[in-house]
């Protein structure tokens, strides 16, 4: 799905969906994994996890209420079956050593923002 952001003066089509997250390191050191469903933008180069819900992270604009970006220069992708017992997970692995799993149930969903995602990179490394 589609979401128009307007940002101020800014309007910028980005892509927003609702996905299960689990962030499984951050640089380098293994947490504890914890699946929340968050709602997921991709923003050119970063990949941004809301807190809040859709209607908020498309309205609020507030300081102090930012997503969490990951940088997706760099990164890597790839569909994994062993760092879960869910199906439709990929993960996500950036420069800094932070580890990111997302998923849905949804067959469509997940191919889709696995697509989106490896262009971005892909496109990226190409310079
Ligand atoms: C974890 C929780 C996760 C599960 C994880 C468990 O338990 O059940 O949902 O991951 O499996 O350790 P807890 O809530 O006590 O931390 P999946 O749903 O992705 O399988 P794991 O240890 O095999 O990663």
């Amino acid at each position: 799905s589609i979401a128009d952001i307007s940002a101020g003066n800014h309007i910028a089509t980005e892509k927003g969906e609702y996905l299960n997250k689990a962030k499984i390191a951050d640089g380098g050191k293994k947490l504890r994994k914890n699946w929340t469903s968050t709602w997921v933008v991709l923003d050119g180069k970063k990949l941004l996890f809301y807190k809040e819900s859709k209607q908020q992270a498309l309205t609020n604009l507030k300081p102090g209420c930012k997503p969490e970006s990951v940088d997706l220069c760099g990164a890597q992708i790839e569909w994994t079956s062993e760092k879960s017992s869910r199906k439709n997970v990929f993960q996500i692995t950036t420069t800094s050593g932070s580890e990111f799993l997302l998923q849905s149930d949804k067959n469509a969903t997940i191919s889709e923002w696995y697509e989106a995602i490896k262009l971005e990179i892909e496109s990226q490394s190409k310079g």
